[in-house]
């Protein structure tokens, strides 16, 4: 299995419908990410050998998010199906509580595959029932010893809560940004390792340039607000 390496901390969401424009994306843009997740809807459009296709044109690992949300039993066999596929990871609801979850982080682990357990989406409808419970999803990811979470860039602060709860063994990656309204950095300045982001690198026009761009906008505001808290700790020192 290839592993996350925090280096760009942007996992790019690749949505698109036409294989081959997805491949080509995912080739040139692969230098500005740390890894490639695809929906389900790639895979509906495409087929599961997708994912292989999409692995053996690539050198960063291939992230899966089909939100698996079924029985137990189901359940695992999806995920056993998706990470035989090829793909690196793979996530599933917390909603559907512990057993789910836990049978989900068996699979994954016999295979060596990353698991991250959705606390809160980041669409707005994610207010109505997902917000109320995914703190306690959290803990229970944790308890459960999941790899990862998933939860909201779209609500930073959120982001920060979590984090608390799952302390730091825990991957957290937070899609969100751009389209959605999410401003890039601010999940990771709350905790988060990798950023999602899909259609504002393969809707634009020049994916690659946009990718790049992003990759150092984001750097440059990792490193200023690095030295705005050492500015910070050092002041506070010079206090006492
Ligand atoms: O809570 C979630 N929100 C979300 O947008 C969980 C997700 N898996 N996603 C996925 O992230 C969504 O399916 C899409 O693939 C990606 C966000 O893409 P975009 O809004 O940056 O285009």
């Amino acid at each position: 299995m290839r592993r996350l390496i925090e280096n760009n901390r942007i996992i790019h969401a690749l949505d698109i419908k036409d294989l081959d424009k997805a491949l080509e994306i995912a080739k040139i843009v692969q230098g500005y990410v740390d890894a490639i997740k695809v929906s389900q809807l790639f895979v509906l459009r495409n087929g599961l050998r997708a994912i292989s296709k999409l692995r053996e044109t690539v050198n960063v690992p291939i992230l899966t998010c089909f939100k698996t949300a079924d029985i137990p039993e189901i359940s695992k066999e999806m995920i056993q199906e998706i990470i035989d596929a090829g793909a690196d990871g793979v996530t599933v609801h917390g909603f559907v509580g512990r057993d789910v979850v836990k049978e989900c982080i068996k699979v994954a682990n016999q295979r060596d595959a990353y698991v991250f357990v959705i606390t809160e989406m980041s669409h707005p409808g994610a207010l109505d029932f997902m917000q109320k419970i995914g703190i306690k999803i959290a803990k229970m990811a944790k308890e459960l010893n999941a790899r990862g979470i998933v939860a909201p860039a779209t609500r930073p602060n959120r982001v920060g809560l979590y984090r608390n709860i799952v302390g730091n063994d825990m991957l957290i990656i937070c899609p969100g940004v751009g389209a959605q309204g999410g401003k890039l950095g601010d999940a990771i300045l709350e905790g988060a390792n990798f950023e999602i982001i899909g259609r504002s690198i393969y809707m634009a026009e020049d994916p690659r340039h946009v990718a790049s761009i992003l990759c150092s906008q984001l750097k440059v505001r990792l490193e200023e607000s690095s030295k705005v808290a050492q500015y910070r700790v050092t002041a506070l020192a010079r206090d006492t």
